[in-house]
């Protein structure tokens, strides 16, 4: 399972994504057998720790599937750990200077590449891969997403996607909704930011890298799947909650 995050990639299709904030590992467990082609855990905003994260692992590995972390902002220690624990990929916020892109892509590689320390015992146990073989393609397998949510960020998106150890862009429109409108609001479907996800996915086609993307609806995942995205995190398991909980309570009441 841990290079089967860069197979779906090379595979081509856009691959869609569960996405996990609530702090018990039995739910993206549950959510990886249903048709998503990978699960996504939130350390930023969602309530997901290291532990749980850890205890989710295998339980997503033992269905095939893909698993990817997003760690909390500059915690590049954290990217690392998650490779080791057999994580498919890391989704690192916030992502405003080349020197942010750099730190964030050396904690993913190993040498020469990067600076990644070594020591994958989970990710070797759960892939059953020899760890020489494991280390010969640990930074082809491992991906690395660079979050372009600020202003900042999206002028040097050509240098981030160019940065050695970078796969590809993780955008963030809510964020970056913030950002293009000057602080005035949140509005993850601005003309602003719809200008900027075309402008992302254009740049990591040219470069050769992945474009990955949040969606908060099922209608807004197949427009941005649509769009060209390879990923798109169809967020959360908070909201699939709720939403599942108002359907089916208006239908038992007669609604
Ligand atoms: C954003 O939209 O800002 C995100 O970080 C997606 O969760
Ligand atoms: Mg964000």
């Amino acid at each position: 399972p841990v290079t089967a995050l860069r197979e779906g990639l090379d595979s081509g299709k856009p691959l869609l994504s569960a996405w996990c904030g609530i702090p018990e590992p039995a739910i993206p467990a549950l959510l990886a057998k249903e048709d998503f082609d990978l699960v996504t855990l939130d350390m930023q905003h969602g309530a997901v720790d290291f532990a749980q994260t850890l205890r989710a692992l295998p339980l997503i590995a033992a269905t095939g599937k893909p698993m990817l972390a997003r760690i909390p902002v500059g915690d590049f220690a954290t990217a690392s750990r998650l490779l080791d624990a057999g994580a498919c990929g890391v989704i690192a916020p916030m992502i405003n200077t080349l020197d942010d892109a750099q730190r964030f892509a050396r904690a993913m590689k190993f040498p020469p590449k990067g600076e990644r320390s070594w020591g994958p015992h989970a990710a070797l146990a759960l892939s059953g891969l020899a760890p020489d073989a494991y280390f010969a393609q640990a930074n082809a397998f491992s991906i690395a997403l660079a979050m372009v949510e600020t202003r900042e960020s999206l002028a040097i998106i050509d240098e981030i996607l160019a940065t050695s150890g970078i796969d590809g862009v993780f955008i963030g429109p809510a964020d970056l909704s913030i950002a293009l409108s000057d602080g005035r609001g949140v509005d993850a479907q601005s003309r602003e930011v719809e200008t900027a996800l075309d402008h992302a996915v254009a740049r990591a086609r040219e470069a050769g890298k992945a474009a990955a993307v949040y969606a908060a609806t099922p209608e807004r995942a197949a427009a941005l799947m649509q769009r060209g995205f390879d990923i798109v995190a169809l967020g959360s398991d908070v909201n699939l909650l709720r939403a599942g909980a108002q359907a089916w309570i208006g239908t038992a009441r007669g609604g």
